[in-house]
């Protein structure tokens, strides 16, 4: 008979379970792509505490608490009836409540909301504070649309929503496609439906009603936050660093702030149909004022800045040269082909603002050369991290100011990246911030699980 040692236990254990959920879903490649990350970055942990196995925590954390889906019915400016999808997966409550983002887009289906999901569990307890993991958001298509059609396509989604979320149940807030005039539009309708005041349903609001200050920035300055703590590594910092920053959207604009104002040259950032680069450095307050304000295109950029070139075809913005690429836009953005190229040019470091937005042969790439890699659910858990810091305030019935919710931001992302680098190196596998923070963000909800029973 062949006797295996624990890391054998644990990797035959961990195959078993992706085996039987890829057998199950594959329909859903993004869920799938979400748990193998994870799932295999923890055979350390299990060959180290094999009561985990016993108590098939595995299965269990997989394994959605809920799926909720159903219809949303509204009408358009033509008064013609139009129907969308909406989801919320209330993943893991075994910390806190449920807690994760919205997001609007035509390509969400229930695997992309499961993959969001299931990383918010891991994202979220890395934040140290007490939320749990959750994801909505729905098929409908923000683009082209009014600000009325937008208000009652939010009217009739919290209609359906409000059944499932409260301030001590499920607390969501906004991703791609919802930004703080969605959030305005659905906390209107939740009070309206409760005949109550509660600030504490929805993160994201705007700070004359609740919101909290810096919420806005915070996904993108805590990207670079924990990238600036990533760069000590090689004794740099975003000082003459040529970036490149995907997408135009809420983590993109903030990300692009934040490293200019660290000294970095921003040349490129993009939306889904193309790129702009402006090797003299991004105007920023260009793109806001077409982003923000007009709800423009980025193309727009070179009508202010002729001297920029726009590409059509977001995919090749990765083969412009940068020392540091910040992909901020969607999942899988960067492909192994992308990774190959950024390579080639020297990228010293990628900082991951979107959700899973490497492939696994991306990230495989990254480490076999040497590339300094801030994985998603670390890098940008500032935003989560201070919508539960807008949480705390609305239970305060109180206000900090931008300099003190930026600095809690900063200090949280800190210790994110201290946290996943020390599970990192306690498992064997140092300076591997993936392994790490995959570690770091399972090891507190695991034990949360295995001590309040079987839940
Ligand atoms: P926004 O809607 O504000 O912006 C999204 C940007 O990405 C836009 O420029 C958009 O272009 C582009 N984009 C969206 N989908 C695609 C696509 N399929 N292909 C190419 N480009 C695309 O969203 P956010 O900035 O809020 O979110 C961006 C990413 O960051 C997402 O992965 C989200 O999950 C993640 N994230 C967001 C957080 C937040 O607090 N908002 C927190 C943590 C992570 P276009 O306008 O053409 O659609
Ligand atoms: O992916 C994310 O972390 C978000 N979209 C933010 C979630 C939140 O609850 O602020």
């Amino acid at each position: 008979m062949v006797t295996m040692n624990p890391e054998q236990v644990a990797m035959h254990y961990i195959d078993e379970v992706y085996k039987n959920l890829e057998a199950t879903h594959a329909h859903e490649p993004e869920f799938l792509q979400a748990v193998k990350e994870i799932i295999y970055s923890l055979a350390p942990v299990f060959a180290k505490r094999p009561e985990y196995m016993e108590a098939s925590l595995l299965e269990r954390i997989i394994e959605p608490e809920r799926v909720v889906k159903f219809r949303v019915a509204w009408e358009d400016d033509n008064g013609k009836v139009q129907v969308n999808r909406g989801f919320r997966v209330q993943y893991s409550s075994a910390i806190g409540p449920y807690k994760g983002g919205l997001r609007f887009h035509p390509s969400v289906n229930e695997s992309i909301i499961k993959f969001l999901g299931f990383e918010q569990i891991f994202k979220n307890s890395l934040t140290g504070q007490p939320i749990g993991g959750a994801k909505g958001g729905s098929d409908f298509d923000p683009k082209g649309k009014s600000d009325s059609e937008i208000m009652r396509f939010c009217q009739a989604f919290m209609t359906e929503l409000h059944k499932y979320i409260g301030p001590h149940e499920d607390v969501p807030a906004g991703d791609i496609g919802v930004g703080a005039r969605e959030i305005g539009f659905l906390f209107g309708q939740y009070n309206r439906i409760k005949a109550s005041y509660l600030p504490g349903v929805i993160t994201g609001k705007l700070p004359r009603f609740g919101g909290s200050l810096a919420r806005k920035e915070a996904t993108g300055y805590g990207t670079v936050y924990f990238v600036q703590e990533m760069l000590k590594e090689i004794n740099a910092t975003f000082e003459n660093q040529t970036v490149v920053v995907s997408g135009s959207g809420n983590v993109s604009t903030y990300a692009i702030e934040k490293a200019q104002q660290l000294g970095a040259l921003v040349v490129a950032c993009s939306d889904s149909d193309g790129y702009i680069h402006d090797p003299s450095g991004i105007k920023l307050d260009t793109v806001k004022d077409i982003k923000e304000v007009r709800g423009g295109r980025i193309k727009e950029y070179i009508d202010a800045h002729p001297e920029a070139t726009y590409v059509e075809g977001c995919e090749n913005i990765w083969s412009i040269p940068c020392d540091i690429a910040l992909p901020c836009a969607t999942q899988n953005e960067i492909d192994a082909d992308a990774a190959k190229t950024l390579i080639a040019n020297g990228v010293k470091a990628v900082g991951e603002g979107a959700n899973m937005p490497s492939t696994l042969e991306a990230i495989d790439l990254y480490f076999e050369n040497n590339v300094l890699f801030a994985p998603a659910k670390a890098a940008n858990a500032g935003g989560v991290a201070v919508s539960a810091l807008e949480m705390a305030q609305n239970s305060m019935r109180m206000f900090w100011t931008f300099e003190e919710v930026d600095a809690k931001l900063h200090e949280i992302m800190r210790n994110i990246y201290k946290n996943s680098r020390e599970a990192a190196k306690e498992f064997g596998h140092e300076n591997n911030l993936l392994i790490g923070a995959n570690i770091a963000g399972f090891l507190k909800v695991a034990d949360a699980m295995i001590a309040q029973g079987i839940i």
